[in-house]
């Protein structure tokens, strides 16, 4: 069943230019690889998060590569593979964006479902599968309404949005191909997580950002929906290692990573304010809540429905004790220190531009 390993270390990565893609490509090159990264053409630049990654293709050691392509376009697809013949393929790109999947459901399910299968067939059309290892991103988002806590493999997946429901096909298809063609092909099931490099409309960032740019006086208020949805959040850094040691072990298997902690959005808003010396006090009920800042009775949170989402995840909290027993892998960022942590770098980039005039307001 195992693909052979070759001394070979030649990466390829979709979604290279989120947030996981680029803290997994920094990864894989400390940990000597070559890595190739997929971009998407754009018409403004989205390589923020892997700029300082580049080097000049003229300059000596150059183990960092990125090439256009897309999910949805097959031919690309087998021709990348073609050409770079990767040892491990971390198939990261999706639209991951849960309620926007609800605004964009075909497209989700081609870049997210049928995308995956994409991939899983050049590397079968190219008779790759000896060479290449194949890891899918898989999400909690599988599990949906709560079945039973905390999620662990094999409990039974209920999902809850177009993101969700395009995500299990790939999850399936991935399992498939294993067995069917013995590919060496994992998933793995991976809770929240989180970083200073987090896209600005996922819940985490957005209040970081808020609670920054309050602070420095660029805003007033932060708007949210469902402030009760727990979630089991971890450190992306933290996250990248463990995908890598999925396709290390000996037999490709699927596995969840997770903290086995789980908060509110509403614990999270609160830890935030207070990295910056603010306590919320909550006054009201529903979409008439709102946060108030205790000492000066303001307004900083005020619900909004527009946010709400047509069906709603309401609680995960992982099971992380495979992952520890068979891969070595443990979380080691607290939930504490990734507040912290992205607090302080979104009041640095809020210092940056309110000394550059910009306002949201
Ligand atoms: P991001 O949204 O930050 O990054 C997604 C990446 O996919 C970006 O590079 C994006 O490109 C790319 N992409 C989107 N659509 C396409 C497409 N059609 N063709 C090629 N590339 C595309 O997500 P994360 O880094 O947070 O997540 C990585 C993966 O892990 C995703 O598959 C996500 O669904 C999954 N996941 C994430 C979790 C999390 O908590 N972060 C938890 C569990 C699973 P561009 O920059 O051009 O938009
Ligand atoms: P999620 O992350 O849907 O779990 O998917 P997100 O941060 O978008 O939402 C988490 C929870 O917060 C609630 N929420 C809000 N969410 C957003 N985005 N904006 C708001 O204003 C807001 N207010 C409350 C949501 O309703 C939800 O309950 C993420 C993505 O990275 C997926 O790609 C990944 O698969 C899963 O995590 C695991």
């Amino acid at each position: 069943m195992a693909a052979h390993k070759s001394n070979r270390r030649v990466a390829l990565i979709t979604g290279v230019t989120g947030q996981d893609g680029a803290y997994l490509a920094q990864h894989l090159l400390g940990l000597g690889y070559t890595v190739h990264g997929v971009k998407r053409r754009s018409s403004s630049f989205n390589t923020a998060r892997v700029d300082y990654l580049y080097k000049d293709p003229h300059s000596g050691d150059v183990r960092f590569l990125m090439h256009y392509g897309d999910m949805t376009d097959s031919s690309n697809l087998i021709r990348l593979v073609q050409q770079i013949r990767p040892t491990e393929i971390y198939n990261l790109a999706a639209q991951s964006h849960v309620q926007v999947s609800f605004e964009s459901p075909e497209y989700t399910a081609n870049a997210d479902a049928v995308g995956v299968l994409r991939l899983l067939e050049a590397i079968r059309i190219l008779s790759m599968e000896k060479e290449t290892r194949f890891y899918q991103a898989s999400t909690s988002e599988l599990y949906g309404l709560v079945q039973e806590v905390p999620q662990k493999e094999n409990t039974p997946f209920y999902p809850r949005s177009p993101y969700g429901v395009a995500k299990l096909y790939g999850y399936w298809i991935t399992v498939n191909y294993r067995e069917a063609y013995g590919l060496f092909a994992s998933n793995g099931i991976l809770f929240n997580h989180e970083s200073p490099i987090r896209g600005e409309t996922f819940v985490t960032r957005k209040i970081t950002r808020g609670v920054a740019r309050i602070e420095v006086g660029l805003e007033h208020k932060l708007y949210l929906g469902n402030l009760d949805a727990k979630r089991d959040w971890g450190h992306a850094r933290d996250y990248v290692e463990g995908m890598h040691r999925i396709l290390q072990v000996n037999e490709p298997d699927d596995f969840v990573l997770a903290t086995g902690q789980t908060r509110s959005v509403r614990d999270f808003v609160e830890l935030a304010f207070a990295e910056v010396g603010r306590s919320i006090e909550w006054r009201g009920t529903g979409v008439d809540e709102i946060g108030v800042e205790r000492t000066s009775g303001k307004t900083l949170v005020q619900v909004d429905p527009t946010y709400f989402r047509p069906t709603e995840v309401d609680l995960l909290i992982g099971d992380p004790s495979k992952a520890r027993a068979k891969l070595g892998w443990v979380p080691k960022t607290p939930f504490s220190q990734l507040v912290r942590e992205m607090v302080a770098s979104d009041l640095i980039q809020a210092r940056k531009d309110a000394a550059n005039g910009q306002r949201d307001i």
